[in-house]
């Protein structure tokens, strides 16, 4: 694998499971395949899991990591193409990648929807020109419409703990105070329907993802119906996908603030969140405190998704 930015990248999803089993029984496994291999994380974005477990999975793999926040330190940079630099930027992102990209052999990526433009985040504008001027294998460390690794480590954790073979997975949208992307609903709602499991999304009206994520899976406007037999429970805030208000936050209605109300009607489901987590606006104290909560656990299973990832990465340099 060359560059990985979702779901269909991977040559073979039941391998790639396999493969993080076995590296989860012995995370050094591989540890000769990234000696002298720098992996280069770029950051666009906050980021306080995917820069600590990318990070440690390299080192699971022997790579040496150099980390770049551009925001802190970096010359800001301009990224379209034809502008008059005569305003703050003092670079361009057409030179800035190649160069990055001279100082190491794989580059990962954070950069989310920055909401001015649908179609340039939806055509993954930024990750793109990383994945066409840098020569690097590129991987997507959550990017404007999709979180991959996220979504790997969610289905790790799920085939962790399901008790049958097809589970109830249940994503809710839940309130906000502030536009998130919809990067990890849509990587979730594509991951979860090539797993095979039923999956149903619920949010209100007006909340609708991109199809091009959520082909397979159930819409259901009543949170509560949707809730009924779930074997698991993904929270999660997006802003509107829809053009005419893309990026914006029509509703924080904390009657879907995911409680004890709705999981009583579930099958005893189990709670996930990709985390960072509004405690008492996605869900509640009691909730995510619970015995059925997997935060932690999903959390800890992004190592084992960057391992798997930049294993495959090496294995293609
Ligand atoms: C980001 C998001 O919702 O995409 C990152 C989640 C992994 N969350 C925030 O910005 C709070
Ligand atoms: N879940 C996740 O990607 O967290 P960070 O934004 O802290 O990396």
């Amino acid at each position: 694998m060359r560059h990985f930015t979702s779901v269909f990248d991977l040559p073979d999803m039941k391998d790639a499971l396999r493969q993080a089993f076995e590296i989860k029984k012995d995370r050094f496994k591989y540890v000769e395949l990234g000696r002298n291999k720098t992996l280069l994380m770029i950051f666009f974005n906050s980021s306080l899991r995917t820069r600590l477990s990318t990070q440690k999975a390299a080192m699971n793999l022997g790579m040496n990591v150099i980390v770049l926040d551009v925001n802190q330190g970096a010359w800001k940079l301009e990224t379209e193409r034809g502008v008059i630099m005569d305003g703050d930027k003092p670079e361009h992102l057409l030179e800035a990648v190649p160069v990055m990209g001279c100082y190491c052999d794989v580059i990962g990526v954070r950069s989310f929807a920055r909401f001015e433009s649908k179609q340039d985040d939806y055509t993954e504008k930024i990750l793109n020109q990383f994945i066409k001027y840098s020569g690097r294998p590129v991987f997507s460390m959550e990017a404007a419409t999709g979180h991959p690794l996220q979504s790997f480590a969610d289905w790790i954790t799920i085939e962790e703990h399901k008790t049958v073979e097809r589970p109830k997975v249940v994503m809710s949208w839940a309130p906000h105070p502030k536009a998130l992307p919809q990067a990890v609903p849509n990587s979730f709602a594509q991951w979860m329907v090539a797993a095979g499991y039923d999956v149903v999304i619920t949010h209100p009206h007006g909340y609708e993802l991109d199809p091009k994520f959520t082909k397979g899976a159930t819409i259901e406007y009543d949170q509560m119906k949707a809730f009924e037999g779930a074997d698991f429970v993904y929270g999660k805030n997006w802003s509107v996908c829809e053009d005419a208000h893309y990026g914006q936050v029509l509703n924080m209605d904390r009657t879907w603030t995911i409680g004890e109300r709705q999981m009583a009607v579930t099958n005893n489901a189990f709670f996930m969140h990709c985390l960072p987590v509004r405690r008492n606006m996605i869900v509640t104290d009691d909730v995510i405190e619970g015995p059925r909560s997997l935060v932690i656990p999903e959390a800890a299973n992004r190592e084992i998704s960057a391992t798997v990832v930049l294993k495959q990465i090496l294995e293609s340099l």
